[in-house]
């Protein structure tokens, strides 16, 4: 099968160029001046499908690095599946996901990324990767974090929140970034002071203050910026790389740059959530409204202008991703366990479906360029988890994974309106959207047309992740 990709303007991490786009099979094999013939033959007459991206922005499909289908928490399990889940990435222009598979304390790392696996093969609409989650550092996991790249997956992500969960003290965390500088393995962290965030809560709760809104004061910034900086510090002992997972406060931000500054090989993401909704309006929301926005890091005041240093990271290179969280609840049944106690309110938000509109508004309103929105959500992500040259771009040899976008488009973001996610609501209802996913390619195969899901689940393959790449 041969696509032609004609009358767009090619949009690359490196730049824009009005080009067609010859795909065979599942690769692009050539990026030609407009209406080029190759070889004396004239294209058009020569492929099997064409594709008018005229007036249109032909960018590499977005690549979300941070998403939790499945995942068990709170006594219930993330309600997107990896076929709802990766069907509605497909829709937004998501091409690529890469998931966090499972390990608890006491249970071995390669059953936990078995258990993902199981649940993945053969549902995914679009290709996925995995992280792996250690939630038990013991001689046991470290020791198979060793192993893991032979298994193509080069990262691994703890948590410093979470006691009792997922959470690990500073020693095990040292003691896996020596493994990981050792080993060529990027450690991820989520970094937020879990034990002193829990006696906040529990204080709150005793006080009769058990609204969700609370569940972002219990989770003030200096319980961010304190554990990121300390994550920091551990990974310059351990002479390791670190990469901090939905960053959310300014003053984290400001550790990331100061560590980068120094010469420290620190990298990080924020999240759609940090760029665009507050801790009042959203979390504060009356009769348990603010649900629907409990995600850890919590949202943060809009007064203190975290979303403009957000943005301001993203435009400098401070931090140089934007994934989403993806990990869903609904309202009923699942958001409410949390009635009474903000506690017990899973935590997260569903956004894979609106990532690329979402940061591709930071281009309609000045704030970053084309070439930098296709770089933090596409570009970069692939080479920060080593994917470099086969996804993330449009150039011979990749990977045909391709959205056509139309900035002359649409979208008004809804349940009832745009949404394909396993939801019951929308953390982004009437968020309107300058911009529309037109088409998608996913390996060649148009997976989104005209309005229209033309996929399938199972045709996602599983990617082997090398080591990371970023920086060059
Ligand atoms: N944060 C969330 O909001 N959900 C899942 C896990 C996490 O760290
Ligand atoms: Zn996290
Ligand atoms: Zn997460």
């Amino acid at each position: 099968m041969k696509t032609l990709i004609t009358g767009g303007t090619v949009v690359n991490a490196t730049g824009r160029t009005a080009a067609d786009v010859l795909v065979d099979g599942e690769k692009v094999v050539a990026v030609l001046a407009p209406g080029s013939t190759l070889l004396g033959f004239d294209l058009a007459a020569n492929v099997d499908r064409i594709i008018d991206a005229t007036g249109k922005y032909v960018i590499p499909g977005g690549i979300d690095a941070h998403t939790h289908m499945e995942l068990p928490f709170g006594g219930t399990f993330a309600s997107d599946t990896f076929e709802t889940g990766t069907r509605a990435a497909a829709w937004g222009g998501t091409t690529s996901i890469i998931d966090f598979a499972v390990q608890t304390a006491g249970q071995r790392i390669e059953d936990g990324l078995e258990a993902w696996h199981a649940k993945a093969a053969g549902n995914c609409a679009v290709d996925y990767g995995f992280h792996q989650i250690v939630g038990g550092v013991d001689e046991a996991s470290l020791a198979a974090l060793t192993r893991l790249p032979d298994e193509g997956v080069t990262s691994f992500k703890m948590f410093m929140a979470y006691p009792g969960v997922f959470y690990s003290g500073d020693g095990q965390i040292l003691r896996a970034m020596q493994v990981a500088a050792e080993h060529g393995l990027l450690p991820m962290m989520h970094a937020e002071n879990g034990p002193a965030i829990d006696v906040l809560a529990e204080q709150l709760v005793a006080q009769g203050k058990t609204d969700p809104y609370y569940h972002g004061v219990a989770r003030v910034w200096q319980m961010e910026e304190e554990a990121t900086h300390r994550a920091i510090m551990l990974a310059d002992v351990a002479q390791s790389p670190l990469y901090i997972v939905h960053v959310s406060a300014k003053q984290a931000v400001a550790q990331i740059a100061a560590a980068r500054d120094r010469g420290q090989r620190v990298f990080a993401e924020t999240c759609p959530q940090y760029l665009y909704l507050g801790l009042e309006e959203h979390l504060g929301a009356p009769d348990f409204e603010g649900a629907k926005y409990v995600c850890s890091p919590p949202l943060r005041s809009t007064s203190d202008e975290h979303q403009d240093h957000m943005w301001q990271g993203l435009r400098t290179n401070d931090l140089q991703m934007v994934a989403t969280d993806h990990c869903p609840f609904c309202q009923t049944g699942q958001k409410e366990l949390g009635l009474g106690d903000f506690r017990k309110i899973p935590n997260g938000m569903g956004t894979v479906e609106h990532r690329m509109d979402l940061v591709y508004q930071g281009v309609v309103s000045g704030k970053i360029t084309l070439e930098r929105w296709v770089e933090l959500c596409s570009t970069t992500p692939a080479r920060m988890f080593g994917l470099e040259g086969t996804k993330g771009v449009i150039a011979p040899g990749a990977d045909a994974d391709i959205v056509v976008y139309d900035p002359a488009g649409h979208t008004s973001i809804g349940f009832e309106k745009t949404h394909h996610m396993a939801i019951d609501h929308s953390s982004w209802e009437g968020f309107e959207i300058d911009g529309h996913v037109d088409t998608v390619l996913s390996r060649g195969s148009v997976v989104i047309d005209g309005g229209e899901f033309h996929g399938r689940a199972g045709h996602g393959s599983f990617l082997r992740r090398g080591a990371s790449t970023y920086p060059a």
